[in-house]
């Protein structure tokens, strides 16, 4: 009889340090910031390079991150940040898909005093303060540098004309409206080039193929540049050229932007000619603000990465591995 009491005192001493264990635990985590993040998609390697990195930047950063996947739909994402308001997460941020059609949610969390941070894409809206600021690429200034490479890749081949066909990233979206206006301003000015057609590929590799399927069967061999605004769209289309029985980077101009891992070895093959960087490194920069805006700091309205090119101009022999 003895033994059992003193068995069941000491189970009791168990539970009751474990249970203290447990809320000490608990009131760790309660401590820390809560993110709530909506990706849009995984449609990329760029996509997918950067959920890797906001994930592995929450961790290093002490942050407890609530992700969700939108599966490339804005309603999905208008969902997500509904569920982190009513879940009151501390601060929300969000990739938007495209820009329009935010204006709702956005007040909602605002409503509920909860700062939103975007990331990487912009949004359109005439209201003010819905937003805290944006990190993401200056994807204008990425379009300049496609277009800065292609005139010198002109003037170097001593062309007379030049026939573009531009596959564009997903309509309505900040890269794809910047990286256009970007390109279209920079090659204005030089009376050789001309834009064929400019035509929707999503940033989807499949839809790279079948864009470029279209443009050959509409220009057939005229074509003298690919101007292509993701690397998956332009791996979707170079096998579409070569089927064509075209040599891509000697017969047709290829310039694309992000600056994956691939991308960049089809660049030292020579298939590709010009690769300008975006980097998904969105993370460090995403924490660092997450960190400033509960401290009650002020933070900068835009922060861009910096960003470089790569091409044929360069030995790239040295580079480092890309990380996406
Ligand atoms: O270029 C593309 C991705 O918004 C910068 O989206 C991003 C773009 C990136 O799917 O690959």
């Amino acid at each position: 009889m003895l033994k059992r009491i003193i068995a069941c005192a000491i189970c009791l001493i168990l539970a009751v340090t474990a249970a203290g264990c447990g809320k000490k635990n608990d009131e760790k985590s309660d401590s820390k910031i809560l993110l709530g993040f909506s990706q849009l998609g995984s449609e990329s390697a760029w996509r997918i390079g950067n959920t890797r990195d906001i994930e592995e930047q929450a961790v290093s950063y002490d942050i407890s991150l609530m992700l969700e996947n939108a599966n490339q739909k804005q309603e999905n994402q208008i969902d997500a940040i509904r569920r982190f308001i009513a879940y009151k997460v501390d601060v929300i941020a969000f990739s938007p898909i495209v820009e329009e059609g935010w204006d709702n949610v956005l007040l909602e969390a605002k409503n509920a005093g909860i700062p939103v941070i975007l990331v990487d894409r912009d949004i359109s809206t005439r209201k003010v303060d819905l937003t805290t600021c944006l990190i993401g690429a200056d994807f204008y200034q990425e379009g300049v540098m496609a277009a800065e490479y292609l005139i010198r890749k002109a003037d170097a081949l001593g062309m007379e004309h030049v026939n573009i066909v531009e596959i564009t990233g997903t309509e309505n979206s900040t890269p794809m409206r910047q990286r256009q206006a970007g390109f279209f301003d920079t090659i204005a000015a030089d009376g050789r080039m001309t834009v064929l057609e400019s035509i929707d590929g999503d940033f989807l590799k499949s839809r790279g193929a079948e864009c470029m399927r279209y443009l050959l069967k509409t220009y057939s061999d005229t074509i003298d540049v690919v101007f292509s605004h993701n690397d998956e769209m332009t791996l979707g289309a170079l096998p579409e050229i070569e089927k064509a029985g075209l040599v891509p980077g000697k017969d047709i101009i290829i310039i694309s932007i992000d600056g994956g891992q691939d991308a960049i070895d089809v660049l030292k093959e020579g298939r590709i000619n010009c690769v300008v960087e975006c980097t998904p490194k969105l993370g460090k920069a995403l924490m660092e603000t997450v960190l400033m805006l509960k401290a009650g700091e002020k933070v900068d309205a835009v922060i861009h990465p910096e960003e470089q090119v790569f091409s044929d101009e360069q030995d790239l022999s040295q580079l480092a591995p890309r990380g996406y």
